[in-house]
C-alpha cells in the first residue's frame, strides 16, 4: 500500500497543470449547460474490476517476458489490486479465477479484501485445460464433450467454482467455453450446442437464486474451425433457455474484425440480457491489447450505445459488470491496467456528455450529418481533466501511471517478491 502522503505530494507537483485544463473543460462544459461536479461524480462512481489473471505479464505461446515482482499467490494479487484502486479509486473488485485463486482461508481472505476496501466481482471458471492428474479429459471439448464423464467434471468444477465465489460473497459465474471443433465433420454442431445448453442448465439450477450467469463468446481461438458459442447470437439463445438470471458476456476482443460491436450491444440492452462487459483492445483478435488502444472511435460509439441503453428508463437491462479482460506482454501489468482504466473513465465520460436529446431529434428527423456531428464533437472533447480531478476527489493520483512511477513500486514489489516471481495460472 503506499501512505496517503506519496499520492497527495505528487499531486501537489501537477496541481497547476490540472487546474489549468479542468478550469478549460469545465468552462466549455458550462457554456453548453452541463453540470461539471455531476458528470465527475458518475466517473467516481464507475468501478471497473480487476482480473487476478492481467496482474502477471502475459505471454504468447512463444515466449514470456515478465518485468519481476509478480503476485505469487492470492493474497498478493488483492494486494496489487489495492494499489491500484488506491491510485484511481476506480477498482474496487477483483475478479478470480478458479482453480488459480482457490482461497485457503476464506475469512482471512475477506479481511484482507475489506483493507484494501474490494469485493470479489466474478468467479470465472476453467475448462480450457486440464488440470494435473485430472480424471477425464477436456481435449475434446468440456460442457459440449461427447462423453458423459468429461461433461460432469466440467459441470461439478464449474458448480464448485460457484461454492468458492459464495465463502467470498461474489454473486457471479462468468463461463467461457473453450470448446469447438479444428476440422470439417469433427463435431456435430446441433449435439454439441444441445450437450452445451444442458450442461449450462444443470449448473444454473445449483447456482443460489440471487447469482447472475454471464455467457461470453468467441468467434475463434483455441478452436480454428469452430466453436460451440461463437457470437452473441447464441449466447442469447442459451441465456433465454437457462433462465432470466443467465446474461450475455460482451468481450471486445471478441469480435471478428470490423464487428459492429455497438449495435451488438445496442440490441443485447433492448432485449434487457446484456449482463457483463469485458474490456480490452484489439487489432486483429483477441490479442489483449490495452482498452481504446486501436480503436478509441469505435470504443466511444460502443460506450455511447452502453449510456444511451442504461439512462432510457424504457431498457429494462440489468447493472452491468465491468472488467477488463487484458494480459499484455510487453508492458508493466499494473500500469497497463491503470492505464486502461483511464481510457475506459474517459471514454465513459464523453459518452456522458452526448447531447442524447439532440442526438434523438437529428435521428427522427434524419440529419445524418446532424447526428454523426453530434457525436464527433464529443469524442474529439478532452476530457481528461474530468478524469483526474474524479480521481483526485476520492483521494487517488491525477496521474495513476506517474504516481505509481515516482513511488517506485514496481521496484518495490521486486525487492519484496523477487525478480523471477511467477504470478499463478501463468
Ligand atoms: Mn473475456
Amino acid at each position: 500500500m503506499l501512505t496517503t502522503d506519496i499520492i497527495e505530494d505528487h499531486n501537489k507537483t501537477l496541481a497547476t497543470d490540472h487546474q489549468f485544463k479542468l478550469a478549460y473543460i469545465s468552462e466549455l462544459l458550462d457554456r453548453k449547460g452541463i453540470d461539471v461536479q455531476s458528470i465527475i461524480d458518475k466517473i467516481k462512481a464507475f468501478q471497473v474490476a480487476i482480473p487476478s489473471w492481467a496482474l502477471g505479464t502475459g505471454g504468447t505461446r512463444f515466449g514470456r517476458f515478465p518485468n519481476g515482482g509478480e503476485p505469487r499467490n492470492l493474497e498478493e494479487k488483492i494486494e496489487d489490486v489495492g494499489l491500484i484502486h488506491q491510485l484511481n479509486g476506480s477498482s474496487n473488485s477483483i475478479s478470480l479465477h478458479i482453480p488459480w485463486d482457490i482461497p485457503s482461508d476464506a475469512s482471512a481472505v475477506k479481511q484482507l479484501l475489506k483493507a484494501n476496501q474490494l469485493t470479489i466481482d466474478s468467479v470465472n471458471s476453467n475448462t480450457f485445460q486440464d488440470q494435473k492428474d485430472q480424471s477425464f479429459s477436456y481435449k475434446f471439448g468440456s460442457l459440449c464433450h461427447t462423453k458423459d464423464e468429461s461433461r460432469n467434471l466440467a459441470i461439478e468444477h464449474n458448480i464448485a467454482c460457484v461454492e468458492y465465489g459464495k465463502q467470498l460473497d461474489s454473486k457471479v459465474l462468468t463461463v467461457w467455453l473453450a470448446d469447438g471443433s479444428n476440422f470439417p465433420g469433427q463435431q456435430h454442431f446441433r449435439k454439441a450446442y444441445q450437450r452445451t445448453a444442458d450442461s449450462l442448465a444443470t449448473i444454473y439450477e445449483a447456482m443460489p437464486s440471487d447469482w447472475t450467469m454471464l455467457i461470453e463468446y468467441k468467434p475463434y481461438e483455441p478452436f480454428f474451425y469452430s466453436m460451440v458459442i461463437p457470437d452473441w447470437g447464441t449466447s442469447y439463445s442459451l441465456c433465454q433457455q437457462i433462465g432470466k438470471n443467465a446474461q450475455v458476456l460482451v468481450d471486445l476482443g471478441h469480435h471478428l474484425p470490423n464487428t459492429n460491436i455497438e449495435q451488438i450491444v445496442g440490441r443485447l440492452m433492448h432485449f434487457g440480457r446484456l449482463g457483463g462487459f469485458h474490456f480490452n483492445g484489439s487489432m486483429y483478435g483477441d490479442d489483449d491489447l490495452t482498452t481504446g488502444s486501436i480503436k478509441p472511435y469505435q470504443f466511444f460509439l460502443i460506450f455511447n450505445e452502453l449510456v444511451d441503453g442504461m439512462q432510457d428508463p424504457n431498457v429494462k437491462n440489468p447493472p452491468l459488470a465491468w472488467m477488463i479482460d487484458a494480459s499484455h506482454n510487453t508492458k508493466d501489468p499494473i500500469e497497463d491496467l491503470l492505464q486502461s482504466v483511464n481510457a475506459i473513465l474517459a471514454t465513459y465520460a464523453k459518452a456522458l456528455l452526448v447531447d442524447r436529446i439532440a442526438l434523438a431529434d437529428a435521428q427522427e428527423n434524419n440529419d445524418v450529418l446532424k447526428a454523426e456531428e453530434l457525436l464527433r464533437d464529443i469524442f474529439f472533447t478532452d476530457v481528461r481533466a474530468l478524469v483526474a480531478e474524479a480521481s483526485r476527489q476520492v483521494g487517488g493520483a491525477l496521474d495513476p501511471v506517474a504516481t505509481f512511477r515516482h513511488a517506485k513500486v514496481r521496484e518495490n514489489l521486486i525487492g519484496q517478491r523477487g525478480k523471477f516471481s511467477v504470478a499463478t495460472g501463468l
